[in-house]
């Protein structure tokens, strides 16, 4: 009874107390992860309402949010993440982890967020190959030929420096339209996606675009908040790379133009200096085959 008479008097939101009272709901079965973090969150999250002594129609406005955001995603759209990307939250995640293996030392490629946009079993390509489908769209078109690039390099292990033959370089990035061919139907399915092989020298290449800055999608909640917040949707050029190979962390990554504006205005907070790269004016051998630009990278592997 005395329990029961406790939590009756500490029931009230504005008690300070009351925090502590769903803290101690948790049972002693509670997933062990979840009973270790949950105490910080609920504070968080309590404090936080107290603070700004949110209303009923706030908390509302905030659950409609997550809930629209669950609505419209799907296998080709995840808005929740890109709420989470908006806020820092993937960026921020993606910086905790990475941190932990610097302090172990990592000299690997650092890491960068996965975006909404991966999709999995992108075609398999033999190096050299293009990732950039016509579309039949002539402006296009246009916009993509004057962005060919030769993109080569190499895959090394941290534990070696050695090149790591058959690692997988998986690449996707956006149109010069500012679209992922799954947000575009101008563009075929799989359009700038590839996989690609290292050889025995541990090298991969392609011909992908010379990416272009873009705007998240901007007609979701997470766009809604982006206006509200008086905010700009751009994301500055870049492409994204899972490597994996035998023995080694799978690296999640992106390159970023560093003549691009926005690498120091990402709206999702995801620019790294160490990712930066300069795109130089393609060699006349390759000229040749209509590619304008060309970026040699090497991603370093840590071992698993
Ligand atoms: C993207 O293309 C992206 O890479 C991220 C991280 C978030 C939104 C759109
Ligand atoms: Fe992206």
């Amino acid at each position: 009874a005395s329990k029961l008479g406790s939590r009756e008097s500490k029931a009230h939101g504005y008690d300070p107390n009351f925090t502590d009272v769903v803290i101690a709901a948790t049972g002693p079965n509670a997933n062990p992860r979840l009973a270790q973090i949950m105490p910080s969150l609920l504070r968080h999250l309590h404090d936080f309402a107290r603070e700004v002594n949110l209303t009923v129609a706030e908390w509302t406005a905030g659950v409609e949010l997550i809930n629209q955001a669950g609505q419209i995603s799907d296998g080709k759209r995840n808005e929740t993440q890109l709420v989470c990307d908006v806020l820092g939250l993937e960026s921020l995640v993606d910086e905790i982890t990475s941190k932990i293996l610097q302090q172990q030392g990592s000299t690997a490629t650092p890491s960068a967020v996965l975006g909404p946009f991966y999709r999995e079993d992108a075609p398999i390509l033999h190096n050299g190959s293009s990732i950039v489908a016509s579309t039949g769209v002539t402006e296009w078109d246009a916009a993509a030929a004057e962005m060919l690039t030769h993109l080569s390099g190499r895959v090394l292990s941290t534990a070696t420096g050695q090149p790591i033959p058959n690692a997988i370089v998986d690449a996707w990035e956006a149109g010069p339209n500012g679209m992922y061919e799954q947000q575009d139907p101008g563009q075929p399915d799989m359009n700038l996606r590839g996989r690609f092989r290292t050889d025995e020298q541990g090298r991969y290449s392609m011909i992908c675009l010379r990416p272009t800055a873009y705007p998240i999608p901007f007609d979701g909640p997470a766009g809604r908040l982006l206006k509200l917040l008086d905010r700009h949707p751009y994301r500055p050029a870049h492409v994204h790379f899972i490597v994996s190979a035998d023995g080694h962390r799978p690296l999640t990554t992106q390159i970023f133009d560093s003549e691009d504006k926005y690498t120091k205005d990402d709206a999702v907070f995801a620019v790294k200096k160490e990712l930066l790269v300069t795109f130089k004016e393609a060699k006349a051998a390759h000229a040749g085959d209509g590619v304008k630009w060309e970026l040699e990278y090497d991603f370093h592997l840590a071992e698993a």
